[in-house]
């Protein structure tokens, strides 16, 4: 049987990386069918195009997963897929949480033959045969023999074909600029970041997150090994293709278990398996120096924490009181040292917030060494505590959001905000963040950085715009470039003489003789 793994776009950014759950799926699909990947990040496609590549491959079965932010996009790509006669699965988050829904038992349409409940990593090989078999069930769900939700150990752990995949389809580098890059030698025309999960769970809990009750608040970690392996494939892959890959660390909370992740960092060093990483770890976890010495090690260069809010009554409200504000800044400190970026994460719309959060909020964050704030609104996502809470509060102003769903439209009301305040409040967060003028303030702060950091930094600040204000075209770009010459005139004027004096440096040690050299090197 021919299978098509699909995961629609969310109509509104384009994202930076393939989601993990088609490759794993992928690896563990048993011998004697072929599985296809569209990701429609990388391949947008209309309904109609969507069933014409099903018909043109002969497809007899389509798995669809998707977040509750895509959930109607993919319905409707669903329905497009059954009315041509192919059946269809869902699996992932959102499905799990509404599972009536997509099987049209809540009184709406149906759009899934079958569904997948939580971590399909057991269920999968059953489903593709089942289909195969023409005798397809309605729900699949991890369990025991005893009925209980049984969770996957991540031990052993497939190995994802990563060298298998066009990965180029997710180049980070724009296109205008791949072919001037790809002149600078190294592979820098092609950058690459590519998810790879270490654990799964969190038992934090917080309320508006979805992870603790999908994943459960057991820890699961794969094995050291097989983790060091996986990015020891990845990066020859990268030496051979010349191209740079970026490992995302996909872990809710990459340092949940501190002793484990200080073993698999030592692990990564001792094996040379160091590429550059990101990964999440919450502001608590990033008190311990030598943590933050190691990630620094092995290649870890951008950190995201989710801050949430300056406001300790806020983080109370949301359960997530182990964030201490007064401490932001320490944390901040400790990663700027060692030129780790840290992308600061806060959600405008608490139900302690009034008018001029942003404003308080980012002179907080200003008085911080810079790093990358983003900014959400809170959005109740179902099935968790948040969504509950305000359900029974009367409080969803559009109980069904994911439906019809807005970007950045809330779905129920601040308890001291309008909806149109926190909108105001938003805008102001990200306009003033990434404005010409708090670029060129950021760039100069870091002037004791390497410029090679500040370069960096400055280009990720364009890209994070873009995730508010989508810049989709060039014009869009040229627009941006433009607005912020003052910042790339001094970043390349800086750059040029560094780079002059380091061949001016290399000319001078070339010409120097070799026992200086040695004395030099002993030195
Ligand atoms: C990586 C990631 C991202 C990436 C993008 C996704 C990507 N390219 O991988 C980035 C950083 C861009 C991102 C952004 C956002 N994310 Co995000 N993200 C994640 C994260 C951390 C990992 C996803 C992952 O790969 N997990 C590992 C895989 C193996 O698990 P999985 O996807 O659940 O798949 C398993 C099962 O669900 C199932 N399955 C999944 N799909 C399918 C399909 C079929 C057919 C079958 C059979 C089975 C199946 O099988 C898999 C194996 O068991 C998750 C949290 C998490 N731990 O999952 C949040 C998560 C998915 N994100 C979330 C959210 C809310 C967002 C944002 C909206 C945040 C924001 N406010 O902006 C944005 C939206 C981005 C967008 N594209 O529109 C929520 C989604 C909740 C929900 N119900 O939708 C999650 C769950 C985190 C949370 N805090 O609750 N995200
Ligand atoms: S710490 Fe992060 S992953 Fe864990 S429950 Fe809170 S928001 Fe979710």
């Amino acid at each position: 049987m021919k299978i098509l793994l699909y995961n629609p776009d969310n109509g509104v950014t384009r994202n930076f990386m393939p989601h993990l759950w088609m490759f794993l799926l992928q690896a563990i699909t048993p011998p004697g069918h072929e599985v296809l990947l569209i990701d429609g990040n990388a391949r947008p496609m209309n309904e109609k195009e969507l069933v014409d590549y099903v018909r043109a491959q002969g497809i007899g079965l389509v798995g669809i997963g998707a977040m509750t932010r895509m959930a109607a996009r993919a319905y409707r790509m669903a329905d497009a897929v059954r009315a041509a006669g192919v059946p269809v699965v869902m699996g992932g988050p959102h499905v799990t949480e509404v599972p009536d829904e997509p099987l049209g038992r809540d009184g709406g349409p149906r759009h899934a033959d079958a569904i997948a409940l939580g971590e399909a990593d057991e269920t999968w090989p059953r489903i593709v045969e089942d289909a195969a078999n023409g005798c397809l069930k309605e729900i699949y769900a991890p369990l025991d023999e005893s009925g209980k939700e049984r969770k996957p150990s991540l031990q052993p752990y497939p190995s994802i074909p990563w060298d298998e995949m066009d990965l180029e389809q997710f180049n980070m580098v724009p296109k205008m600029a791949r072919s001037f890059l790809e002149k600078q030698g190294s592979g820098w025309g092609s950058i690459h970041v590519v998810p790879i999960e270490s654990g799964r769970g969190c038992p934090y809990g917080c309320e508006f997150c979805t992870v603790t009750g999908f994943f459960g608040d057991s820890i699961r970690f794969r094995s050291n090994e097989s983790v060091v392996n996986e990015l020891l494939r990845l990066k020859k892959h990268a030496r051979a293709n010349r191209s740079q890959v970026i490992v995302f660390f996909i872990d809710d909370n990459f340092a949940i278990n501190i002793k484990r992740t200080k073993s698999l960092l030592r692990d990564i060093i001792a094996a040379k398996a160091q590429v550059p990483w990101i990964a999440q770890i919450s502001a608590n976890l990033l008190r311990d120096e030598e943590l933050v010495d190691l990630i620094a090690a092995s290649d870890g260069k951008w950190i995201f924490i989710g801050m949430e809010s300056i406001d300790t009554a806020n983080l109370a409200d949301v359960n997530k009181s182990f964030n201490k504000p007064a401490e932001y800044a320490t944390v901040l400190n400790r990663l700027a040292k060692r030129n780790i970026y840290a992308i600061t994460s806060f959600i405008i719309g608490l139900d302690n917030d009034t008018p001029g959060v942003a404003a308080r909020t980012l002179e907080q964050i200003e008085s911080w060494p810079p790093g990358l704030p983003v900014f959400g609104q809170l959005t109740p996502f179902p099935a968790t505590p948040l969504f509950d809470r305000l359900v029974s509060a009367g409080r969803l102003t559009r109980p069904k959001h994911w439906l019809e769903f807005a970007p950045y439209q809330m779905a129920h009301e601040p308890l001291k905000m309008t909806i149109p305040q926190t909108q105001i409040e938003l805008d102001q967060a990200w306009a003033r963040s990434y404005s010409p003028e708090r670029n060129l303030q950021v760039i100069n702060e870091l002037n004791d950085h390497p410029i090679n950091y500040r370069v960096i930094h400055f280009i990720m600040r364009l890209f994070f715009r873009g995730i508010y204000f989508p810049q989709m075209n060039k014009r869009a770009w040229l627009k941006v470039i433009f607005q912020n010459r003052r910042s790339i005139f001094s970043l390349s004027r800086e750059a040029i003489s560094a780079i002059r004096s380091s061949k001016k440096k290399k000319k001078r040690i070339g010409g120097e003789p070799a026992t200086v050299m040695n004395e030099r090197r002993a030195a």
